[in-house]
């Protein structure tokens, strides 16, 4: 089925090279069976890396910037006021490996700290935000050899082109919050095993904490939040021939307690039919389709899980709010 669909789909997309087109066309046709199995599923989910179109890397960016978000501006805090403490430990590693890179806003605290780092290494799906970053970094860190890695980062097994020596992999953002714990340890397995032995890894993972701090993160006032969930449809309506008509679906983000998690659903307002690739989906009022997970740890809890991945926790640092935590790994 792949195939097929995404020869259907490419049209008209503007690309630089064959190579691209072709990644494109894949990441199409992943798009149209995954949304073609999640709806049919029940409890019906798309995964949440296909929130990530252009427009939807846009609203994430506004999301980032919101006086309710507070996990972006506090993590880039804490690399600015921990950062010696970071050299402390990792001051003399010449390789830095950062997975789903994305924009890399904040990786240049990161290597402003790092003194002897002489090599970068941003692994990201999104071809044209990875190529944007690594230009920006490069100009901005002369001497600094960046050497971008297009693809999944949860699926890459080799590190092309990485000098030898030990590294440090970077892992911003909470993003390993998107993931189940079970997904969060296979990740960390893999991640053991790129970077190798003598390696560390710096990870920030956002903290459980009260409820009034936590639900307005993930439904803000302005509604940017539902409008980056609502934009899943649209991407359906764009790509993949839908007719969603998004003012009859609702986002909706929900504290899973017994998960530790917040759950991002789009509600349907209404007794409705829809159709996707010439397929057609019914959906009665209030039913719901799961759009994202982000985890939520206590500091022993991610210690306890990157220990069962074979990570030994070295320190984990905390901004004077208790919200987020910034966890140093290590392979020894
Ligand atoms: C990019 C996964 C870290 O879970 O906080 C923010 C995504 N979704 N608001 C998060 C997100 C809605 C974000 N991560």
């Amino acid at each position: 089925m792949a195939s097929d669909i995404s020869s259907l789909l490419t049209e008209g997309r503007p690309s630089a090279s064959a190579a691209n087109r072709a990644r494109r066309a894949a990441e199409t046709a992943a798009f149209a069976e995954a949304v073609l199995d999640g709806l049919a599923r029940r409890p019906r989910s798309i995964p949440s890396r296909f929130l990530y179109d252009a427009a939807g890397s846009v609203l994430f960016e506004e999301i980032t910037k919101l006086k309710e978000y507070y996990p972006t501006r506090t993590e880039t805090k804490m690399l600015e006021t921990f950062g010696a403490e970071i050299a402390e430990h990792v001051g003399d590693t010449e390789t830095l490996v950062e997975f789903g890179s994305g924009s890399s806003r904040k990786t240049s605290l990161l290597i402003d700290a790092l003194p002897s780092l002489d090599t970068y290494i941003p692994i990201d799906v999104s071809e044209d935000v990875l190529m944007d970053a690594a230009k920006r970094l490069s100009g901005k860190h002369p001497g600094l050899t960046v050497r971008p890695l297009v693809g999944d980062f949860t699926r890459r097994r080799t590190l092309i082109g990485a000098p030898r020596g030990d590294k440090l992999g970077f892992f911003s953002g909470s993003t390993i919050g998107n993931l189940t714990h079970k997904e969060a340890k296979t990740f960390l397995e893999n991640a053991a095993r790129l970077l190798g032995q003598g390696s560390a890894f710096l990870i920030g993972v956002d903290l459980k904490k009260s409820l009034d701090v936590l639900i307005p993160a993930y439904d803000d006032e302005d509604g940017v939040t539902a409008a980056f969930s609502l934009n899943l449809l649209s991407r359906i309506n764009r790509e993949l021939d839908g007719d969603f008509d998004t003012a009859r679906f609702a986002h909706v983000a929900l504290y899973n307690a017994d998960k530790g998690r917040i759950e991002i659903y789009l509600k349907s307002l209404a007794d409705q039919k829809v159709h996707v690739l010439g397929r057609r989906f019914t959906f009665s009022t209030g039913e719901r389709i799961h759009t994202e997970n982000s985890h939520k740890y206590t500091v022993a809890e991610f210690q306890e899980l990157a220990h069962s991945s074979g990570w030994r926790p070295v320190t984990a640092w905390i901004d004077e709010d208790d919200l987020f935590s910034l966890h140093l790994l290590q392979l020894s």
